[in-house]
């Protein structure tokens, strides 16, 4: 008898058209963040892997980029980011906003799974905003193109109806020894998520205004002998309106960005953090290959 007897396993891809709610329903199931989220869409550029333990069921959530038509080469990048995150898994859970309903995206993207013989659960997100005749209307069109295993209709955002979908997800797990330790939560190294939170934090304080080709990096990590941390963050942008525009009036956006992001580092890391954001301009870097590399992203 091995130790991992009785163990499940197995990954899960969570997909679906932009702003449908992945990362916020990723990170309901997995009960911490893991994937930033934002009422913009692009918010989620590479796949982050969110790990959840139930039972003796380790189920590996895929959080991927919205699936859309892309135009530019970043959108071309996040695209295929996602359906690379889908063919690798053994599930596929799609999530529509039942507000938006089934749109174009939506549509394209149950063509897309239909064509690949998947075998696909139907989440329908957001139904602390719709009604409930509107739902059951949108749940039948939907189950009529025969592509769905299973329905379920939830509130990420409140997390009501979370727990059905994540009992079904451990029950449709295969015998398999778990992939990662028990106590582990997502793939994205500390940096990564540090960078990503600040880049949440600019998502929301420059909403109207921010510039899509924003991008952060945590250059260097000190541990302090005090216990903090300090870490600095560079935000690229492609001009100097650009970096106006992060900065803001006497530095007051960069500051309350700074804020935002030092305090749910601090929640997250459980210690003091101090944080030094510096705003430069890299030209054009949503169009260069090598800006890709430290993000994993594959196309
Ligand atoms: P993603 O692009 O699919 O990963 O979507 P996000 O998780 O980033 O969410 C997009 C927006 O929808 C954010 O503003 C979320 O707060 C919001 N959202 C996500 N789930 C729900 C939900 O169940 N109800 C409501 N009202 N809003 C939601
Ligand atoms: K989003
Ligand atoms: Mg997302």
């Amino acid at each position: 008898m091995s130790e991992n007897d009785g163990q499940r396993c197995g990954f899960v891809a969570v997909v679906g058209a932009p702003n449908a709610g992945k990362s916020t329903l990723v990170n309901a199931l997995v009960g911490t963040k893991v994937s930033i989220v934002s009422p913009k869409v692009q918010t989620t550029r590479f796949r982050v892997l969110g790990i959840c333990m139930t039972g003796d069921a380790q189920v590996i959530l895929v959080d991927t980029p919205g699936i859309f038509q892309p135009r530019k080469r970043l959108e071309r990048a996040m695209v295929a980011a996602a359906w690379n995150g889908a063919a690798d898994a053994e599930h596929v859970c799609l999530v529509v906003d039942a507000q938006r309903g089934d749109d174009d995206d939506t549509r394209a993207i149950v063509a897309k799974l239909k064509e690949a013989g998947r075998q696909v659960v139907l989440v329908l997100n957001k139904i602390d905003l719709i009604r409930r005749d509107t739902l059951l209307e949108l749940t039948a069109r939907l189950h009529a193109e025969g592509l769905f295993s299973d329905v379920f209709m939830l509130s990420a955002l409140k997390g009501d109806g979370v727990d059905d979908l994540m009992a079904h997800l451990g029950r449709a797990m295969a015998p398999g020894p778990w992939m990662f330790p028990e106590d582990q939560v997502s793939d994205l190294p500390q940096r990564l998520l540090a960078a990503e939170i600040t880049r949440e934090k600019a998502f929301l304080t420059l909403y109207q205004e921010l510039p899509y080709s924003l991008h952060v990096e945590s250059e260097s990590w000190q541990e302090r002998d005090d216990g903090s941390a300090r870490i600095d963050q560079v935000i690229y942008v492609e001009r100097d309106s650009q970096k106006a525009i992060v900065l803001g009036k006497g530095g007051r956006q960069i500051k309350a960005i700074g804020e935002a992001a030092r305090t749910e580092l601090e929640a997250l890391l459980e210690r003091r953090v101090h944080l030094f954001i510096h705003v430069k301009v890299r030209e054009d870097w949503s169009e260069k290959r090598d800006a890709y590399s430290d993000i994993g992203l594959d196309y």
